[in-house]
């Protein structure tokens, strides 16, 4: 008994096995005996898009009729994963599409995993992009996503001889049966080029830019499924094309290479995603991708507007775009662009327009992430721009900052959006700040580091601007669609309406000492486990035992993540046992799943080493199976939805301060893991909501780590100070691992010492390593431990992404319902 969608746009088993049958000889051009599981695959969605479709157009006039206000989601990552399980539970006929398919002798599992993961986004960021419009779906709110359709999503991973190698991704190689290409909307939109400026016969001045190049963006729609299926909104991502994609004159003087050579340059915009989450490099096609899918969306925004009105005066009423991080922020001068040299509107009139429409998201404080763009680029790239953000930047120091700050020119230089130095840089994160009627972090501790660390003297300006909204998951995928076990306990207990309202489950609470519940509790868990270690094995030819503690750490490969933390304790466990073969201690499988960028040399190194380290601990015979290291390949949301349900620990181990938030951590504690975590981002959240004994928090807090680096922090200290974290350290250094090859692994001590440690792992092993041993304490409690992971699951209603949007609607959009829910 699941949880399934009420509303079911109701289809029965034999009205399913017809309509999949139908497409696969109508649509895919095949029949049931001759059609391979792709084209099962296809034919099946086809299937639900009939009733999606439905709803989508539905949807669209009932917004349309309502002129409703709407909200636009302007994000570079969308990372949806797969859609068809998702899609067959929120429409509510995934019961009679997996009976459908098994009449037709097909197994449903066999014919969704033909799907590829829609992997266009990074990781933390783009999901909760995902989540946020299942969320508004769900929760009836007009809203449309944008972003870009990029052909290769991020990097393919594999592991060769224990190191990463970057395949391309191909998601939508064969087709994908989810988006639909809209040629009625296409846009195009202006590049390079130069600014004139003229003055008409009224002798008003106006600038005109003469574009040098013009490319097109295509809009492919995936609709996006709210649960229950009520609404159907739209995901709309833009695909780039050369505006006039054959130059014939050019192919008729015999020059077919140059014509193509247009083609493929405009092409290259929406190729592919960058890999790199958390540092910006200067390229200058990622500001074209950024502009090429701004101004796209705007235009689609006006076009929709201009349906209903003749002026401007009701925009910003109607519209509201949440820029998700800066990466779309160069969409604040293109809206004053268009407002003030298409439309004919005065500064005044435009800026107010633009600063009651944009709200910005902050989703990290790395100074290296906020992104800056050189000068010398916007004035080639988009010359207008940059004179629009002059001119914005002019009017907010010489009114803003004189009037708070008068005579200070220090401080003026402090807060200007352009950067003075060697190359002038544009901060795009200032230009937000500015413009926007709101700006938000996403945990509680992130939004006042925000004010305090990043923005201190904007929100000095503007306190009222600054918000927090803590992110939250979508409880459909993360619990109902990849825990199907545990969802129908959960519905069992407290009915089917949990996938809407998560905090429902808090009745289990009640239940948390009770020896039945206890068992079916963790007798799911224990199939869980079942299931990932047959995954284990098939991935990575690794056995693991079920009853071991599974001690996940699942996230993007970045020093301040600490992967490398953990592979010291792995290291100072693996020297105990091998110490003390009768150390005691529970079986324990430490599992890793990481992307690392191309060019972040120690994440790549991070990952050679657990490799390394797997090959050598998995097969050491003298501790007995006691711990299991695996590194599975090619982590994504797929792969992801088989490891959350299957966790115990859930590591989150970020340097206090870090971390913005983190989704992971809440995924894993609704799926019944506790977390081992420091006080960083939504961690602190989720230890209140669960209890703080409920969770193993260990480490230096916020605080503690500025203070230690301002009293000057000093690695050797500890290096020097603990001799089991010296010997692990050294241990890196020689070919233990690397039989044959010594110091293959010596760059993460180097970084710990020479480097300086800059995220104080050193600093925090000891206090680490003890929390590991109240973990293996507490899980030989089994009582205990049940009761703590039932808590667990129970109680982080907080944490749905429904709660998020509502937090948004509330505090910032002010949206309304097109339909009651
Ligand atoms: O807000 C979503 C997610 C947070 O949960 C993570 O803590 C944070 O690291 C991540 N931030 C990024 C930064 N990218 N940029 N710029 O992905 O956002």
């Amino acid at each position: 008994k699941k949880a399934t969608a009420k509303n079911a746009l109701a289809l029965s088993k034999e009205q399913f096995k017809d309509s999949i049958v139908k497409h696969l000889r109508s649509t895919l051009g095949t029949d049931e005996a001759r059609a391979n599981n792709q084209a099962w695959w296809k034919a099946t969605c086809s299937a639900v898009n009939e009733l999606v479709f439905d709803r989508l157009t539905e949807t669209s006039k009932a917004n349309a009729e309502n002129d409703s206000r709407a909200v636009h989601y302007l994000s570079l990552e969308f990372l949806m994963g797969r859609l068809t399980v998702n899609n067959l539970h929120n429409v509510g006929v995934f019961d009679a599409a997996r009976d459908a398919l098994t009449d037709l002798g097909k197994d449903i599992n066999d014919i969704c995993d033909e799907e590829p993961d829609m992997a266009l986004g990074n990781g933390g960021l783009g999901r909760l992009a995902a989540c946020f419009i299942d969320s508004l779906a769900t929760l009836n709110y007009p809203a449309v996503g944008y972003g870009i359709h990029y052909e290769h999503g991020l990097f393919r991973q594999e592991i060769q001889g224990g190191r990463q190698i970057e395949r391309p991704d191909s998601w939508r190689e064969y087709g994908n049966p989810w988006e639909i290409c809209r040629p009625e909307s296409i846009q195009e939109v202006p590049l390079y080029g130069y600014v004139e400026t003229v003055f008409g016969e009224d002798g008003k001045m106006r600038k005109v830019w003469h574009a040098g190049r013009q490319i097109k963006g295509v809009p492919w729609d995936i609709p996006v499924v709210g649960y229950e299926a009520k609404t159907v909104n739209v995901l709309r991502l833009w695909e780039s094309k050369a505006a006039d994609f054959f130059d014939w004159d050019v192919f008729n003087a015999g020059g077919y290479v140059d014509s193509q050579a247009e083609k493929s340059q405009a092409e290259a915009v929406s190729k592919v995603l960058y890999p790199n989450d958390e540092s910006e490099q200067g390229k200058e096609l990622r500001l074209i991708q950024q502009y090429f899918f701004c101004a796209c969306s705007l235009k689609d925004i006006i076009r929709r507007y201009k349906r209903n009105h003749t002026d401007f005066s009701q925009f910003s009423k109607q519209a509201v775009i949440q820029l998700n991080d800066t990466h779309p922020t160069v969409a604040i001068p293109e809206l004053m662009r268009i407002l003030i040299d298409e439309e004919g509107l005065v500064w005044d009139d435009a800026w107010k327009i633009c600063s009651e429409t944009f709200a910005y998201t902050n989703h990290t404080l790395l100074p290296e992430a906020l992104e800056k763009w050189a000068v010398y680029l916007f004035e080639k790239v988009l010359p207008r721009h940059l004179e629009i953000i002059y001119e914005i930047n002019r009017r907010f120091l010489e009114d803003e900052v004189e009037a708070k700050w008068p005579g200070n020119d220090e401080m003026k230089r402090h807060l200007s959006i352009i950067e003075e130095g060697e190359t002038r840089m544009v901060r795009m994160a200032f230009l937000c700040v500015v413009t926007c009627f709101k700006t938000n972090g996403v945990a509680a501790m992130h939004s006042e580091l925000v004010k305090q660390d990043l923005f201190p003297e904007f929100c000095e300006l503007w306190p009222e601007r600054f918000e927090n909204v803590t992110n939250g998951v979508t409880p459909r995928r993360w619990l109902l669609a990849c825990n199907e076990e545990l969802a129908s306990m959960y519905t069992d207990l407290v009915g089917d309406q949990w996938p809407r309202d998560l905090t429902l489950l808090s009745k289990a609470n009640e239940f948390a000492d009770d020896a039945k519940f206890q068992k079916k509790f963790m007798d799911i868990k224990h199939t869980k486990k079942v299931q990932l270690a047959k995954v284990i094995k098939d991935l990575c030819d690794v056995e693991v035992d079920p009853n071991a503690i599974f001690d996940i750490q699942i996230k993007r490969l970045h020093e301040y993540k600490r992967q490398h933390l953990n592979v010291l304790h792995i290291l100072a466990l693996y020297r105990r046992l091998l110490e003390n073969p009768n150390y005691e201690m529970n079986k324990r499988v430490f599992i890793f799943g990481a992307k690392a960028a191309p060019g972040y040399k120690l994440a790549k190194d991070i990952i050679y080493a657990i490799n390394k380290i797997a090959d050598k601990v998995n097969n050491d015979e003298r501790i007995q199976g006691k711990l299991k290291v695996v590194f599975l390949p090619n982590y994504r949301v797929t792969l992801a939805e088989k490891l959350f349900p299957a966790a115990d620990v859930s590591e989150q181990i970020s340097t206090a301060g870090y971390e913005a938030s983190g989704t992971g951590n809440m995924k894993f504690a609704l799926n019944g893991a506790l977390t081992l975590g420091t006080l960083d981002g939504a961690n602190v959240e989720i230890a209140e909501e669960v209890g703080d004994e409920n969770v193993f928090i260990f480490g230096l807090n916020c605080d503690e780590v500025k203070a230690l680096k301002a009293a000057g922090y000093n690695p050797w200290d500890y290096y020097y100070g603990n001799p089991e974290l010296k010997a692990v350290l050294d241990w890196l250094e020689t070919d233990y691992f690397t039989p044959g090859a010594p110091g293959e692994l010596a760059s993460i001590k180097q970084s710990l010492l020479e480097g300086g440690d800059p995220y104080l792992c050193l600093a925090d092993f000891a206090s680490y390593s003890e929390a590991h041993i109240a973990v293996d304490k507490m899980y030989s409690d089994k009582k205990g431990w049940a009761r703590k992971a039932i808590i667990n699951s129970a109680s982080v209603g907080k944490f749905n992404s429904d709660r998020s949007i509502e937090d948004y609607v509330d505090r910032i959009w002010h949206l309304e319902k097109v339909m009651p829910n």
